[in-house]
């Protein structure tokens, strides 16, 4: 399912997930990368369009280029924006409660997936305590009352059929008329299969639809066909009136594009999707977990979450401050020292996800010096921590002894201090260099 999709994403925000520091430049190129693998996946071309510019937008400038960890959070913004793609959240069947019969009309084209997934959907809804009532409403191709008839046997669900009646709108009457008095809750009318261009037979199911008022009108789409099946829903949805989408053929769709396009391009959700021949082939639609799924990450992007919470908003905010000031201290460098080494240990974890090692490559600090820095600052009084040249030869033996390492490791550790106050010095004189200054001290101090 979605492999194609899933591998360039994987390989794109691989890059630039594990870049410590993004630059514009990186973050376009990573957009274009983007945009094309979604046009290789046969997104809409206005979705993309719209994706690409929102998706700048946000990562450009602020948001990113002054995160802790940046790479991580273009991540994050990718992910966002293909479950806004999607559909944002899990949208369900709205039937009436089981006192009244609801009504579920399936329609699309030739071969798309309706009879099965009408049988598909019978076996849902029984799974969630309903009783469902097949209609066998196809009656233009021979043998597709008898296919739903097996079908219905074989899911335990009792099918509707009428043989000899010509018209499709009796059919259907009869079968709610049938649920009514044999305390069946929901029916699920399979139509036949109809082209867009064909007249007639689109009027019929507008007839079906006056006749029956189903409180759900499903067009059931082939992803295979990529954004054709949007394109589909769309003239569906002009002419009878959508009221959601089944994506049929998942399993067989590395690309995407149906389940990224359906959404913006009709404004309809996408409710369930078809991941096989078998009636149990049937998954409610999670636009979080397919996004998920086509970016290869595992639960990472909670993690990322986590993780940039590590550093809050608030703990930047001042040592900006103390940077442009050049009042950095001792203890400022303990401080971030302390939230590198939380998100360290956030690092760990992520190493558990597939996928996520390779994301995290040259990420993880480095903990043994981290402790050893922490020991040897924390050794210090408040007073050394504020102004470190007070720190003469027997403050650093003290120090040393204190921290259960060598006067070399404090003179290091003073040192590495002094450059990084003299690397801010310089850096602040530079517009926008506070910001990249914020990301290498999350990266490595
Ligand atoms: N792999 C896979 N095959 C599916 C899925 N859904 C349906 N199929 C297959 O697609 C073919 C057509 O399915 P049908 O349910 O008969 O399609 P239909 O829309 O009712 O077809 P018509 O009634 O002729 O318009 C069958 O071979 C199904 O087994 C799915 O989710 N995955
Ligand atoms: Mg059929």
């Amino acid at each position: 399912m979605l492999e194609k999709l899933t591998n360039t994403f994987s390989d794109i925000l691989r890059t630039v997930g594990g870049k410590a520091a993004i630059s514009e430049k990186n973050i376009e190129d990573a957009v274009e990368q983007i945009k094309i693998a979604l046009l290789e996946a046969d997104v809409n071309l206005r979705v993309v369009r719209r994706f690409v510019n929102s998706t700048i937008e946000d990562a450009r400038g602020e948001k990113v280029l002054r995160s802790v960890n940046p790479g991580q959070q273009f991540v994050k913004i990718i992910h966002d924006k293909i479950v806004a793609l999607l559909g944002d959240v899990r949208q369900d069947l709205k039937l009436k409660g089981p006192d009244t019969v609801s009504v579920i009309l399936l329609l699309g084209l030739q071969g798309s997936g309706k009879t099965t997934a009408a049988a598909k959907l019978a076996l849902h809804l029984k799974k969630e305590g309903r009783k469902p009532l097949l209609a066998a409403c196809d009656l233009v191709r021979p043998a597709a009352i008898e296919q739903l008839a097996v079908l219905g046997q074989r899911v335990g669900v009792p099918v509707w059929r009428e043989d000899n009646e010509r018209s499709v709108v009796k059919v259907a009457q009869n079968a709610l008329s049938q649920a009514r008095k044999t305390g069946r809750d929901v029916v699920i009318l399979d139509t036949a299969g109809r082209l867009q261009i064909d007249d007639p037979m689109m009027t019929e199911v507008e007839r079906v639809k006056k006749a029956t008022s189903p409180d759900e009108v499903l067009l059931v789409a082939d992803a295979m066909t990529g954004q054709s099946a949007a394109n589909i829903a769309k003239t569906f949805d002009e002419r009878v009136g959508l009221t959601a989408v089944i994506l049929t053929k998942f399993d067989s769709d590395t690309r995407g594009g149906a389940a990224l396009s359906v959404k913006s391009v009709t404004g309809k959700p996408v409710l369930f999707i078809g991941t096989g021949e078998k009636p149990e082939d049937f998954e409610p639609f999670h636009p979080d977990r397919i996004a998920g799924r086509i970016l290869g990450m595992g639960d990472v992007v909670s993690l990322v979450e986590k993780a940039r919470q590590t550093l809050d908003a608030e703990e930047a905010v001042r040592l900006q401050r103390k940077i442009s000031t050049e009042t950095f201290s001792l203890q400022d460098m303990l401080d971030q020292i302390q939230a590198v080494k939380k998100m360290g240990s956030l690092y760990s974890l992520l190493e558990m996800i597939p996928g996520a090692q390779a994301m995290m490559q040259g990420r993880e600090a480095n903990t043994g010096e981290l402790k050893k820095q922490e020991a040897i600052i924390r050794s210090m009084t408040k007073k050394e921590r504020a102004n470190h040249l007070i720190l003469g030869p027997n403050r650093r033996k003290r120090i040393a002894h204190g921290s259960g390492t060598s006067v070399a490791e404090v003179n290091r550790l003073i040192k590495h201090f002094e450059q990084t106050r003299l690397t801010m010095k310089k850096m602040t004189k530079t517009k926008g260099a506070q910001a990249r200054f914020m990301q290498q001290m999350g990266q490595t101090v």
